[in-house]
């Protein structure tokens, strides 16, 4: 077996032997692909830190949060509104009982652009807060992006404070080497 084939099956192995199947969902409100995007490369990122981890839109979970494993969600604004697959949830989430929002665990990345001043980062801040007013566990604090920014690196940087963060936030033992290769995360996200 070539030197490279085995320091890869190695790895894998590595991996698969760290495993810990927390549930992981990654949920997006998204018009364009931009938090679309994120919250995809978010679902990969998590197996390879050992959750099971799934995506989708906020629309398709409006009513129906987990309440186990961690749920991670990227959105963006516009014109202080909700995304187009994202206003069913705020509509669900704005009048859900508190008994439907108890127990989820939850961390919030905002896309936005501050060109929109009076509604910068409106709907992720909505949503971080009625989840915790209603008596989710924010896991961490909310994370933002600016379109008109240093987007890439705000993005960069939250993607690499997020996994031993939230591990520890769930109480999860935080691997040794618990950075993905960037290199594969970058690449992913310029061609998403
Ligand atoms: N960003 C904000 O923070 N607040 C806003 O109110 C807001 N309104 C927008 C309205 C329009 C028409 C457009 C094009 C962008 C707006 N933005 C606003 C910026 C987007 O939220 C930002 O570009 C985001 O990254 C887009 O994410 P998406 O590609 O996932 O849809």
């Amino acid at each position: 077996v070539p030197e490279q084939e085995q320091r890869e099956y190695a790895q894998s192995d590595r991996i698969a032997d760290n495993a810990h199947h927390t549930p992981l969902l990654a949920l997006y409100g998204s018009n364009l692909g931009t938090g679309e995007g994120i919250a995809r490369e978010v679902a990969d990122a998590a197996k390879y830190h050992g959750f099971d981890s799934q995506v989708g839109a906020l629309d398709d979970f409006a009513g129906n949060l987990p309440k186990e494993g961690a749920v991670v969600i990227v959105t963006a604004s516009y014109n202080g509104q909700p995304p187009s697959n994202a206003k069913a949830f705020m509509e669900w989430l704005e009048n859900a009982a508190e008994s439907e929002i108890q127990g989820v665990r939850y961390t919030v990345f905002g896309c936005g652009d501050h060109n929109w001043a009076s509604t910068y980062q409106r709907i992720p801040r909505q949503i971080d807060e009625l989840l915790a007013a209603k008596g989710a566990q924010r896991l961490l604090a909310r994370g933002e992006s600016d379109a008109s920014g240093d987007f890439e690196r705000e993005v960069d940087e939250w993607t690499e404070h997020v996994w031993p963060d939230l591990m520890q936030a769930l109480g999860l033992p935080v691997m040794a080497s618990s950075k993905p290769k960037r290199s594969t995360l970058s690449v992913e996200f310029v061609q998403g």
